[in-house]
């Protein structure tokens, strides 16, 4: 299988300019890239398969770009939805930073490949209006533009002249990487097959027949349920830790249903097609081990978050699985609750009191009960005591006492 036929083994082709044509340049290394737009200051669940695919690239020896749209976030590229509303120019510079950060730790910046980090703000920023209108306005036909997926389903709701344009930008992007790092490959999720095309036009005009260039996309990861990928609870699961905590990355993962892995795992997962097929093998025949879901999680979570980040996924995993969470330390604490529901008792608040505030028991007979059988445990260390009263000491971090009723049982409580 070579290089081409496993990115369509694992899913990860849709539409190609080229396809003949592209598989036999793969076979030598090319240069590659893929943008992404500084709309928040993280990337999230969405963008990874472009990440892990740009290092897929770079792995099977291509040469890959990581682009920070500087110039194009300013823009924003036309949703199908609605016109989006601009950001601030310093939000788009803060996000820009941040997103450089955390894009290339994704990628290889030694050896013959090399990764390039690049951000179309240098160029862009360069051109006045006149040049733009008179060099590369003058490559673009209206009617082969008001027919892109995007704009033509935004041409009855409307669609300003700002967004319109956003394609000459990303079209630009590819000339000038095309120019400067003789870039013949750009890739991107499926809903940037109408940008590719343009600049595979773009540099075709004015390159001339003989500049080969491509593009081509990988479908958008959909669940087999129907509901959105990358969330969690309805809410986006983050690259940056402070946003999503490891736990949060790791447990999103665990979590994947068996329906999806396969998928899941073609896609994301660096491992081989053989060790793929493996785990495929073991969550067709011992679905409740989870251990391709174990596998990809460890896998990703380590590529994201490090092994510092994945030992600590891993230990609060095994800490709430075990009932044992004294062993961790604070931070490891309020990433695990993160989104508990939190009581919030007075200082010498007895321990009754507080079971039932936090409706952790329905009257103050059951909480005796609990308590003088043994159910009830403080931070992680069982409390058999009947008038104990909790107190500063009792918190983790002068704050936080996590109170746990029988085995999985948690509740907070905040002083
Ligand atoms: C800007 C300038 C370029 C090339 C690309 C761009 C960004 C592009 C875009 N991409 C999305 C984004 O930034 O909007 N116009 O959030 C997402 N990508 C990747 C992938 C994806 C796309 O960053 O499908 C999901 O992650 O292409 O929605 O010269």
């Amino acid at each position: 299988m070579d290089f081409f036929d496993e990115l369509k083994w694992r899913g990860l082709i849709k539409d190609v300019t080229d396809e003949e044509s592209l598989r036999e340049r793969l076979k030598s290394p090319i240069t590659c890239y893929c943008g992404f737009d500084p709309t928040a200051d993280s990337c999230h669940i969405g963008h990874l398969q472009q990440v892990i695919l740009l290092r897929r690239y770079q792995k099977a020896g291509h040469r890959p770009i990581v682009l920070v749209g500087g110039a194009t976030g300013m823009i924003g590229d036309p949703r199908m939805t609605s016109e989006r509303k601009l950001l601030s120019l310093e939000d788009v510079k803060h996000n820009a930073e941040c997103l450089k950060q955390q894009l290339s730790h994704f990628v290889d910046f030694e050896g013959d490949n090399k990764a390039i980090l690049a951000n179309n703000y240098d160029w862009i920023s360069q051109l006045s209006v006149i040049d733009f209108l008179r060099d590369y306005g003058k490559c673009f036909n209206v009617s082969y533009m008001i027919a892109k997926d995007t704009v033509a389903s935004r041409l009855e709701r409307g669609i300003s002249y700002t967004e319109f344009s956003y394609m000459i930008l990303q079209a630009m992007d590819f000339l000038h990487l095309y120019r400067t790092y003789n870039c013949q490959l750009q890739i991107g999720g499926s809903d940037q097959w109408g940008n590719l095309t343009c600049g595979v036009e773009l540099v075709r005009k004015l390159e001339g027949e003989n500049a080969k260039v491509y593009g081509v996309t990988s479908p958008l990861i959909t669940k087999s349920d129907g509901t959105k990928f990358g969330k969690s609870e309805g809410k986006n699961v983050w690259l940056d830790p402070k946003k999503s905590s490891p736990y949060e990355f790791y447990q999103f993962f665990v979590n994947v249903a068996d329906s999806d892995i396969a998928n899941m795992l073609k896609r994301l997962s660096m491992k081989s097609v053989d060790e793929i097929q493996q785990l495929i093998y073991q969550s067709e025949t011992q679905p409740h081990l989870r251990e391709a879901q174990k596998a990809l999680a460890m896998e990703l979570t380590e590529i994201v978050h490090g092994k510092e980040g994945l030992q600590s996924a891993l230990r609060i995993t095994d800490a709430l699985f075990k009932g044992n969470i004294a062993d961790l330390t604070a931070d490891e604490i309020s990433q695990a609750f993160k989104d508990a529901e939190k009581t919030t008792v007075s200082e010498n608040t007895s321990l009754i009191d507080a079971l039932l505030q936090g409706k952790v028991c329905s009257s103050k007979r059951e909480a005796r009960e609990f308590i003088t059988s043994g159910s009830i445990s403080i931070n992680g260390t069982k409390c058999q005591q009947i008038d104990k009263v909790l107190t500063l000491q009792d918190t983790l971090d002068g704050k936080t006492i996590v109170i746990r009723k029988g085995k999985k049982n948690y509740s907070i409580f905040n002083i």
